[in-house]
């Protein structure tokens, strides 16, 4: 008897979890019942979303969440924001199939400051580049990535591993930069222009209408925007807040 394939997103899911585990100081961020995981029936269709909220040393939000929204769509949505003190990027990465075909896979470090820290910026240029036959252009909100983006339309099978294999080396060069990485004090400006680069990569996020047209024909339009300003794309506080956010 032939499994069933499992599919980019849930290997994904299933790839980055591990990666968390060993990050200091992790801890679980308080999420509400309801949003950790939300059902839904639209016209016979079942929604599922899945939220997990984590943060750890350096960085004050982890968020994965996978998405079933109908039959047909799911979703993979992940951004780990550092504490403005630390000298990080964003990572970032959203992958989106419909029916099982992947039309979007997109992975950054996204920087947070005016450009990457230089050392992170070489060692990404220096990763192994896979021919996708597929690139992808970013849209005009998509500034906020780094010139070292990836986003690409993978064809099944073998795209689809290297596009697993690219984000796992993007997610393990953000973990070694993290573990390297010593704080600014809040009131350093430094601090102060990374929070600023960060509320407005949170902003820019929050253009997205691809993002916010499937959550309002599945929900609705309050809901939508709630979701996507409290959940996915809140701003952060300010460098030095309780929770060192
Ligand atoms: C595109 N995002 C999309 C698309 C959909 C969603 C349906 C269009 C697919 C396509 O163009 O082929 C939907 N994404 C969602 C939903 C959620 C989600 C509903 O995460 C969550 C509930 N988006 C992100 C992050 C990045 C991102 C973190 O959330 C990047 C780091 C990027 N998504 C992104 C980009 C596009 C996209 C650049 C293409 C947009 C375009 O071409 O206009």
């Amino acid at each position: 008897m032939e499994s069933v394939p499992i599919s980019l997103v849930d290997r994904i899911a299933e790839a980055l979890r591990p990666q968390w585990s060993a990050l200091p100081e992790l801890a679980k961020l308080p999420l509400s019942a309801e949003m950790q995981e939300i059902r839904w029936e639209l016209e016979g269709d079942a929604m599922e979303i899945r939220n997990e909220l984590l943060r750890c040393r350096g960085l004050r939000k982890i968020h994965l969440e996978t998405a079933h929204v109908g039959r047909n769509l799911d979703i993979l949505h992940c951004v780990m924001f550092p504490d403005p003190c630390f000298d990080l990027p964003l990572f970032g990465a959203d992958i989106v199939a419909s029916r099982g075909v992947v039309s979007a896979a997109i992975v950054d470090l996204s920087p947070s400051g005016e450009r990457l820290p230089a050392a992170l910026a070489q060692a990404l240029a220096a990763l192994p580049k896979h021919p996708y036959s597929q690139p992808r252009e970013v849209p005009g909100w998509g500034a906020i990535f780094s010139p070292q983006v990836l986003f690409v339309r993978p064809s099944p099978g073998q795209e689809e591993d290297w596009f697993l294999e690219d984000v796992l080396s993007f997610l393990k060069l953000f973990i070694a930069a993290l573990a390297a990485c010593q704080p600014d004090p809040p009131e350093h400006p430094a601090s102060q222009r990374r929070y600023e680069g960060q509320l407005h990569y949170c902003q820019q996020q929050r253009c997205n209408d691809k993002t916010r047209r499937v959550l309002e024909v599945a929900f609705d339009q309050q809901w939508a925007d709630n979701y996507i300003n409290n959940l996915l794309f809140d701003d952060p506080l300010p460098p030095g807040s309780s929770r060192a956010s």
